[in-house]
């Protein structure tokens, strides 16, 4: 079910479960402001989910209240995730869904990092 991407942030969603611990994931890349790992249902063969250590829950809030050095540690582990599976050449899609409208399931800010195969128009 669709969430909303602003208010308040709820500590109990799955991704703030699996920050903590509670709950495994396949991790790709981790560092003090950023996890990433493999999506549970995965729509390519390379589908990772990139996110940030703060309490955001989308990025309508990550881009109004995280400070510039967790936007730039964001985006360059995009980035050096993107690197790491060989994707720069052949290509990539990035999804952030935010809120209701984007069908935004999980209420902390993620972005898919989509590749390994051609991805199609983006709306297909
Ligand atoms: P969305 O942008 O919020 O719609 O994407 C949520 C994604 O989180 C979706 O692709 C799920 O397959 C994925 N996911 C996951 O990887 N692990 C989980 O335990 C749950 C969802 I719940």
């Amino acid at each position: 079910m669709a969430v909303s991407g602003i208010g308040k942030y709820d500590p109990d969603n799955i991704f703030a479960k699996i920050l903590r611990g509670e709950i495994p994931c396949k991790k790709v890349f981790e560092d003090d402001m950023v996890l990433a790992f493999h999506d549970i249902a995965p729509k390519a063969p390379v589908h990772v989910l990139v996110i940030p250590k703060g309490p955001y829950i989308s990025f309508a809030d990550f881009s109004q209240r995280a400070s510039d050095k967790e936007i730039v540690a964001f985006n360059r582990a995009v980035g050096d995730i993107a690197r790491k599976f060989d994707l720069d050449a052949p290509g990539y899609r990035l999804i952030g869904n935010v809120g209701e409208n984007a069908g935004q399931e999980v209420p902390h800010f993620h972005v898919h990092l989509l590749g390994g195969r051609p991805l199609g128009p983006m709306l297909a």
